[in-house]
Order: structure tokens, then C-alpha cells, then sequence
């Protein structure tokens, strides 16, 4: 904790002067409107630095071959971490194909369309965050033409009632061919070791003709909220010719089925891929890359109206964070302090893919004075 300076700005001839001190009072005086947000807003009645605000910092990881950079393999959108067996795990789409993707136009049953076409997904685990080793593949693709018999990638975990859940993009088709259009599928396993019992079955449809979700489901990531599976996705539409993203929520108990998407949907206008961790009685999220609110961290009290909270910069993309308590149906979120993310190689043609990395911040309802860093 700082300790309190009263460094006021305050003399004889400005007697009425903003009082810099910290943490503070909302003076007894006009204030600005950018001054009267910052009370308002962020830290009623008390200045205080934002605790929803951070840096990012990264840091490669050790473990995970790359073929030389040549394009000819991928590892991206990783999972959430989790910790189980006294041990980190995480999964994330594999492609490993002979060639790098070429585009929808010349894709073929062994040549990828995109970085995501023909992918699996794969888990590693880790002692520490940084040094991983890759276990192998968790989940493949099934026979046609079960969803996902083309890709399976863009997985994310939940842990419910002693099981794992895997949750993931599930392509009847080429991404590319009229779109990225894809539904959710889900496994699920006694163990995070596997194996995994794909179910075959779309659990998350895409929205009928016309919705905003009409053309795909992706990025699902579940929470535990309100006794509840809340399961947030991105899906994308366009608006006067321009895609626009953005973020909806499907609810259940069962983690099978049944999830019921939310009448408000879409509860947020903009980002890409999903991040959220529960934070204080309500949902907090990372909106990374796209749309008029990207770069800001956003905070629901009841996980349904989000408001922009803070502003930062170089966002961890596709970022799956370790959050200690995903799952435990908390009413009091913690957040977090570190996850992995991905870095897109777009290179030439022949060299496009993406990297596994670390990020940290500090996110962490622990860490005091967030701003001071
Ligand atoms: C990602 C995610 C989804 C998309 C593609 C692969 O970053 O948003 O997974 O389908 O890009």
C-alpha cells in the first residue's frame, strides 16, 4: 500500500487548486467532467488507481517445436489454464500439415484453407507457466460427417461436478468457403489426461436465419457464474458492408446441453476472441482487437451489462488466463495474473503461423496499487 502524501497543488494565489493526494476524498468543488468520471466511474467517492487497469508483459515459452518457422505447423487460441494434479494444463488448436494454408480456393482434403483448417487439439501441461511439455492430442477429428470432421480447433475447459468439459469449433466445411461458419461441439473426460468422449452433437447452434449469430459460434469459454454454466462466445455480422464482432452468453446447468442463449444478447459490442474471469461479485472482460470499445477491460456486475472500465494497450490475443476461481461459483472473483496467449507469424505465403506465449499482468484483486507498477 502507498503511503498517503498530501503533495496539494494548493497556495495563496490558487487557493481553490485540485488537492493531489492519494488515495482522496471527491473534493467538495467543481469538477471537470473527465474528473468527475474519474470519482463516478471508477472509484466512488475515493480516487484510487483502477484495479481493473494493467500492462501486459510477455514471455516465450520453452517446449513447443516449430518446425523452423516454415508454416507447417500451428499453436493457437489456447485454453484457460487450469491446475490439476499439482500441475498447469492447457489446450489449444494443433495444425500440423504438410503444407501451410493456402486459402480456401486451393484447400483440398490435406491442404489447409487457414491457419485453424484441419487442426486438433492438443494439451500440454507445465511445473511453472513457462517451460510446457506437449503431451499429445487430445481431442481429433471425427469421421465425416460428424461436426467437426473438417477441423477441430479453438477449444476451452470447464471443470463441473468432478468432470472435464472440452468445448470447441466444430467445421463441417473449409473455413474460408463462405466464411469462418462453425457451430460448438463438446468432449468430456473423468480426467484432464483424457480421453476424451467426443459427443458428436452441436451444443451451442449457431442463431437462426437473421440473428447476429446466424453464421458461427466461436472462441466458447464457460465460467461457473450463479450456479450456472455461463458460456461466452464471439460471432460476427455485418452492418452496412463492415464485419462486425461481438460477444454473446449462453446459460446452463447441464454442461451437455440445454444452454439457453441470453434475450440481451449481444452483451458486448465489440471485441474478438473471448476473455472473461470472474471479478468481485460479478464478470469481468478482456475486449481484444475489434470494434469501437477493443483495447478496454470491461466488468459486469451480474455478467450480463458490461461497461467499460479501463483502457490498456498490446492486449494478449486469444488470451486463455490461469483463473484460480473459474469454477467455484465464487461471489467475491480475484482475477488473474498470468495466462497464455498467441502471436499470428504472418510471413510470407509458405511461413504463416502462430506461436503459443506467455502473458502477465495484474489483475489480481491482491495486488494493491495496480497503477503503480
Ligand atoms: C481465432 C478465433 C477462432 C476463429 C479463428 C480460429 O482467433 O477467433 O478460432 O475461428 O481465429
Amino acid at each position: 500500500m502507498l503511503s498517503i502524501s498530501f503533495l496539494s497543488w494548493a497556495d495563496a494565489n490558487n487557493p481553490v487548486a485540485f488537492p493531489y493526494h492519494m488515495p482522496m476524498e471527491k473534493p467538495d468543488m467543481p469538477l471537470s467532467k473527465a474528473m468527475n468520471r474519474a470519482y463516478q466511474q471508477y472509484s466512488t467517492p475515493t480516487y484510487r488507481p483502477n484495479q481493473l487497469f494493467t500492462q501486459f508483459k510477455y514471455t516465450r515459452l520453452s517446449g513447443f517445436d516449430y518446425a523452423n518457422g516454415d508454416g507447417t505447423i500451428t499453436r493457437r487460441d489456447p485454453s484457460k489454464v487450469i491446475k490439476a494434479n499439482g500441475r498447469y494444463y492447457v489446450w489449444y488448436t494443433k495444425r500440423q500439415t504438410h503444407t501451410p494454408p493456402r486459402g480456401a480456393a486451393k484447400s483440398t482434403e490435406s491442404i489447409p484453407s487457414s491457419d485453424w483448417d484441419l487442426s486438433e487439439i492438443w494439451y500440454a501441461t507445465s511445473e511453472d507457466g513457462f517451460n510446457w511439455q506437449e503431451q499429445g492430442v487430445a481431442v481429433k477429428r471425427p469421421p465425416k460427417p460428424n461436426v467437426g470432421w473438417r477441423s477441430v480447433s479453438t477449444p476451452d475447459i470447464l471443470v463441473w461436478k468432478g468432470k472435464y468439459y472440452l468445448y470447441y469449433q466444430g467445421f463441417l466445411e473449409a473455413s474460408g468457403k463462405h466464411g469462418d461458419d462453425c457451430p460448438v461441439t463438446v468432449s468430456v473426460a473423468d480426467s484432464p489426461n483424457g480421453p476424451w468422449k467426443a459427443t458428436n452433437k452441436i451444443v451451442i447452434p449457431n442463431g437462426a436465419k437473421g440473428a447476429w449469430d446466424q453464421s458461427s459460434i466461436h472462441d466458447p469459454y464457460p465460467l461457473v457464474y450463479q450456479g450456472k454454466i455461463y458460456l461466452y462466445y464471439k460471432s460476427d455480422f455485418k452492418a452496412q458492408g463492415q464485419i462486425v464482432r461481438a460477444q454473446g452468453l449462453a446459460i446452463s446447468d447441464d454442461p451437455l446441453g440445454g444452454f439457453k442463449k441470453h434475450p440481451l444478447n449481444p452483451v458486448m459490442n465489440s471485441g474478438h476472441e473471448t476473455t472473461l474471469f470472474p471479478w468481485k461479485q460479478g464478470i469481468a472482460a478482456l475486449v481484444i482487437r475489434h470494434g469501437n470499445e477493443h483495447n478496454t477491460i470491461q466488468y459486469a456486475p451480474d455478467g450480463v451489462n458490461f461497461d467499460v472500465v479501463t483502457t490498456v494497450s498490446m492486449m494478449p490475443f486469444a488470451a486463455g488466463p490461469y483463473i484460480p476461481d473459474a469454477f467455484t461459483d465464487t461471489k467475491n472473483g480475484q482475477g488473474i495474473t498470468w495466462g497464455l496467449s498467441h502471436f499470428t507469424w504472418q510471413g510470407t505465403r509458405d511461413t504463416r503461423h502462430t506461436i503459443l506465449a506467455r502473458f502477465d499482468c495484474d489483475l489480481a484483486q491482491h495486488i494493491d496499487e495496480p497503477s503503480m507498477r
